[in-house]
């Protein structure tokens, strides 16, 4: 099995790079973000639940989107490996999720950490605020309250995972294409 996080602040581009990673390596995507999205459209209580966060640019708590994952991955078993996309967002959750792997005897293998600045990630989000329909993109202060989050609550993961040597570092920032060769060059060179 390997699996892999994409991390990043908002509009980094993890789910853009998500879609291209799990074709080329066969890696089951599990995203926090679209599996919130779809109890949303759903109109489940979890989904109502979340949208009032989602709604403010505050994070869904932990124990909500814990079990959401716990779930997820006990429905592939056949999965070959995981990309977690979006996910952990607290420090919280990298230890359930820990937890979690250590349970179906695997663990994270890569943490690729996407690199943009401010100024670039409020652009992207208000130009997919203009056509994604997501109401979390269309407000420049939601998506500065986002980031906010992010770094008070979100980086502190990055610096759990670098304790077991397990983060890379990638600029965010270029074409698409890329951007991805350079994850896959480091996703490669842990495979080997
Ligand atoms: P997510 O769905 O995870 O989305 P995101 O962080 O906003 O965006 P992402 O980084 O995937 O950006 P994308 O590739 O689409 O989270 C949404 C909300 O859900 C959170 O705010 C939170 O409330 C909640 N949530 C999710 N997970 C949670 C968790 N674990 N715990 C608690 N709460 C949670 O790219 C953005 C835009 O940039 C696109 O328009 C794209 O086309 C463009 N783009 C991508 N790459 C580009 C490039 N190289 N150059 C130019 N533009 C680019």
């Amino acid at each position: 099995m390997f699996n892999l996080i994409l991390f990043g602040p908002p509009g980094s581009g993890k789910g853009t790079q998500s879609e291209k990673l799990i074709a080329k390596y066969e890696l089951k995507h599990l995203s926090t973000g679209d599996l919130l999205r779809s109890e949303i459209a759903n109109q489940t209580p979890l989904g109502l639940e979340a949208k009032s966060f989602m709604d403010k640019g505050q994070l869904v708590p932990d124990e909500v989107v814990i079990g959401m994952i716990s779930s997820a991955l006990d429905g592939h078993p056949e999965a070959k490996g995981f990309l977690f996309d979006g996910f952990p967002r607290t420090e919280a959750q990298a230890e359930a999720l820990d937890k979690l792997l250590k349970l179906k005897k695997t663990a994270i293998h890569l943490m690729l950490a996407l690199d943009v600045s401010e100024e670039e990630l409020v652009k992207r989000l208000l130009g997919r605020g203009k056509t994604s329909g997501r109401s979390d993109d269309t407000n420049e202060e939601v998506i500065r309250a986002r980031i906010v989050e992010y770094h008070k609550k979100t980086s502190p993961v990055a610096d759990y995972y670098a304790k077991f040597d397990k983060v890379k570092h990638i600029k965010g920032e270029g074409t698409i294409d890329e951007i991805f060769d350079a994850l896959c060059e480091q996703v490669d060179m842990k495979k080997k």
